[in-house]
């Protein structure tokens, strides 16, 4: 049964936010230097735009699992997404009120993998009994909150993250990073007038320090040049590996997403409410907003 129990997503959205702000320093240093230049008053004036997910396309997880756990807090599903060289499949699901975040969940077409990923893939992935998702009691916002720290499989070896990564980045991402929270996106439209564009808040963003994505430029603008987004490079956190090895490798990263007005809905009073802006998410800006956390981005890290 479906819930409208708004008090719990919120709380499950807090589970998700706290240990990402402690992975991606990047968010205290925008959200603290958008205090200071009065463009919010504090932290809750941010629009978050949409959160992102990603998962293993095997038996018992995936998006076909992952999903439940939104669709029962009122989320809808929407459009569908396919990345042909990245071999990863998408969907976005639409809140149960505009208050809530957008999402993505995306997934590797595990199917698609080389026999040796497959076999990496399975090694870790490939024995859960059921899908881990229906052995969650949904009604309770606390047990939902830990399970996307509950480790399960087992954490990877460093040459199997190694091997995964050179086919994959994004296997190798998610059998690290699992269900944290891959990114948040703040809101450029909703902040006042000398910010509200993704070119202002990209100035603002690389004035205070902050790396953008460069992969396909740092502006990703969609066909219709209606959803423009920019994303910052992936932190780099201190991985520790089955064997005792460690490395650094790509956690979780920032996003920032303008989106404009609906031909027909150009500002009359200058406020534009969100069901007049274009919504969804565009392939091809997504196809290089996953690179966000790939080495030919974090490799120019300084
Ligand atoms: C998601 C990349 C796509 C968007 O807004 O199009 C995306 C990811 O990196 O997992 O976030
Ligand atoms: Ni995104």
């Amino acid at each position: 049964m479906k819930t409208t129990d708004t008090k719990g997503l919120q709380q499950i959205l807090k589970a998700l936010m706290d240990p990402y702000k402690q992975r991606v320093p990047d968010v205290e240093k925008i959200t603290s230097a958008m205090v200071e230049n009065a463009m919010i008053g504090n932290t809750d004036d941010i629009v978050n735009d949409h959160i992102a997910f990603r998962t293993l396309g095997v038996p018992h997880l995936g998006i076909a699992s992952f999903e439940k756990i939104f669709l029962h807090y009122g989320y809808s599903k929407r459009d569908y997404y396919y990345f042909e060289g990245k071999k990863l499949n998408a969907y976005w699901y639409a809140p149960p009120s505009p208050d809530f975040p957008r999402i993505f969940i995306s997934e590797l077409r595990v199917d698609d993998m080389s026999e040796e990923v497959q076999g990496i893939i399975h090694k870790y992935a490939g024995n859960l009994k059921g899908d881990p998702v229906d052995q969650l009691d949904l009604d309770n916002p606390q047990e939902v909150g830990d399970f996307f720290y509950k480790p399960l499989w087992q954490l990877p070896t460093l040459p199997d993250f190694n091997a995964l990564a050179k086919e994959s980045e994004y296997a190798a991402w998610v059998i690290y990073n699992r269900y944290y929270l891959n990114h948040y996106t703040i809101s450029v439209h909703d902040l006042p007038e000398t910010y509200n564009t993704i070119e202002k808040f990209n100035t603002f963003l690389e004035s205070i320090g902050i790396q953008l994505n460069s992969s396909g430029g740092k502006i990703k603008t969609s066909a219709d040049g209606l959803l423009k987004q920019s994303s910052s490079i992936a932190h780099m956190i201190d991985a520790e590996f089955a064997d005792g090895e460690t490395s650094k490798i790509a956690g979780s990263y920032v996003e920032f997403a303008e989106r404009l007005p609906l031909p027909g809905h150009v500002k009359q009073s200058g406020l534009v409410e969100r069901a007049q802006r274009r919504d969804g998410f565009e392939s091809a800006n997504a196809d290089k907003i996953f690179e966000s956390t790939y080495s030919e981005q974090t490799k120019t890290l300084k």
